[in-house]
């Protein structure tokens, strides 16, 4: 057999001194190795974290009738302006002008929040699916007085369910709502009862409004109201739940008289609004008008820091990535240049330690060299664990085999395969990096979780196509081909 599969994937034995000549030597970016100095050992603690909600989901889903207070939605506040110095303070020194306007619009909807703890109207959105009624009691709404102590404008969105776009737009045109109205007509599907639950948990008020397009006897709504309410308990409130008609119907009555003969008849029902009616009275009550406001403030401030934080997360990706590709190459060669003989899996490696603490450092969560050295140590481990060092270089030698014409040298495959495990580490590195932001030491590490991001990572870079394009471009960095 041509090729020989030694195990140690990783640089074991190579010295710090050889990885730094092999770097200014062998330079595969053009960059030196030199720029973070391996030796300096960063210091750590001291690292501003900022308030970032998305990453317990489970927080917001636990309650979603939570009420939201002055200082919460205050807090929020807070937390979005963090975030948007964050934002500030990692932007590239070079900015084209299309972030430029991103960030910009950015910190213009942070400055505007605490103008919306004060507004002096309240918007009310009515939605629900296609032909529930929302155009009909939007208009019908709108045009009878004011409900309470402030002005009220209604507006009707475009129908959920009809298609993903509709719902999106459905969503943009609730965004700034600070009460909804869901109208349903009768017992609540499974896609009306998530979309209610999505809503409630934004945290948005919502009312979930039966409106009947027919006249129902008196039993019947008792019952479907006593379903409604039992199927939304813990996300909309009983008193929340109420049956109208928006409309009155024309009906035909069928009488028959006394002589036997059938008269029909066309009746116009009434519409039924009081209940819906009365409960807008109470909520947009003077007193209750504030818990509306601090709501829709406390929604729009996290929704408005998750988009702050993704584009952070994207300009530390593009920080990120030209790291990991850096890296990777390095492994090769020194793995290439310097392979140790087999059984011996000594995962941590100068190369891994130097990526995690470079990368730690691009996620505001610097680690020293001793934190870095023993989490690329475990990282090493977990690969090994998930059998992906012996996955990807089987794979890997097969298609070496296949797409490089020339002789595959045992060491050339223990260099490309120490280029992909780098990889494998660095993404799941990032994507870990990215969910938890206040790790600030190696202990504080979920390796579950880690093995689950390393397990992704794995799997996004199996497609053939990407391998052979990669096997290719590490061979071609090593001087096998040709
Ligand atoms: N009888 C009756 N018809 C209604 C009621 N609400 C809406 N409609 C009718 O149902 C149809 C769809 O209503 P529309 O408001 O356009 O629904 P949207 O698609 O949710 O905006 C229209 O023909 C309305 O006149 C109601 O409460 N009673
Ligand atoms: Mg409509």
């Amino acid at each position: 057999m041509a090729v020989t599969w030694r195990q140690p994937i990783l640089v074991g034995g190579v010295g710090l001194s050889f990885l730094l000549w092999l770097a200014n030597s062998w330079n595969p970016l053009g960059n030196g190795f030199g720029e973070t100095t391996l030796l300096a050992l960063m210091a750590t603690g001291g690292v501003a974290w900022w308030w970032r909600r998305s990453s317990q989901p489970s927080q917001t889903i636990a309650s979603p009738q939570q009420s939201v207070d002055l200082a919460k939605a205050e807090q929020a506040i807070d937390g979005c302006r963090q975030t948007i110095s964050q934002l500030q303070a990692e932007l590239p020194t070079e900015t084209d002008s299309q972030l430029q306007s991103r960030v910009a619009n950015l910190q213009q909807k942070v400055e505007s929040l605490p103008q919306q703890l004060q507004r002096q109207d309240i918007s009310i959105g009515v939605t629900g699916g296609q032909g529930t009624g929302k155009t009909t009691l939007a208009q019908v709404l709108s045009s009878s007085a004011t409900n309470g102590d402030i002005p009220v404008c209604y507006q009707d969105t475009t129908p959920w369910f009809a298609s993903e776009a509709a719902e999106w737009e459905a969503k943009q045109q609730l965004y700034n709502c600070d009460l909804v109205l869901f109208l349903t007509s009768g017992d609540i599907t499974d896609s009306e009862y998530q979309a209610i639950r999505e809503i409630a948990i934004a945290p948005q008020r919502v009312l979930v409004v039966w409106n009947q397009q027919y006249p129902q006897p008196k039993t019947t709504v008792d019952t479907i109201r006593a379903k409604l309410q039992q199927r939304l308990t813990g996300i909309v409130p009983a008193e929340d739940i109420v049956a109208i008609a928006a409309a009155g119907r024309e009906i035909t009555v069928r009488q028959t008289q006394a002589d036997g003969s059938v008269v029909t008849k066309t009746e116009t029902t009434t519409p039924h609004l009081e209940p819906l009616q009365q409960r807008l009275q109470q909520i947009l009550h003077s007193d209750t008008i504030p818990s509306l406001l601090y709501t829709s403030t406390y929604r729009q401030a996290i929704a408005t820091q998750q988009e702050i934080q993704n584009l952070l997360n994207q300009l530390r990706r593009d920080r990120a990535f030209p790291q990991i590709e850096r890296y990777q190459w390095i492994a090769a060669a020194a793995a290439f240049a310097n392979p140790i003989p087999s059984g011996d899996i000594l995962a941590t490696i100068a190369v891994n330690t130097q990526m995690v603490m470079d990368l730690s450092k691009i996620y505001q969560q610097p680690f020293s060299w001793s934190q870095a050295q023993e989490i690329a140590k475990t990282l090493g481990a977990v690969i090994v664990k998930l059998g992906l060092v012996e996955l990807s270089t089987k794979t890997l030698t097969t298609i070496l085999k296949t797409n490089v014409t020339t002789y595959v040298a045992g060491s050339a495959i223990e260099g490309v395969s120490a280029a992909y495990i780098t990889r494998i580490a660095g993404l799941g590195l990032i994507d870990y990096f990215q969910e938890q932001p206040a790790i600030t030491q190696p202990s504080q590490i979920d390796w579950q979780s880690m093995k689950q991001k390393l397990q992704a990572a794995f799997q996004r870079t199996q497609q053939n196509e990407f391998l052979v394009s990669f096997a290719k471009k590490a061979a071609n960095r090593l001087p096998i081909a040709g």
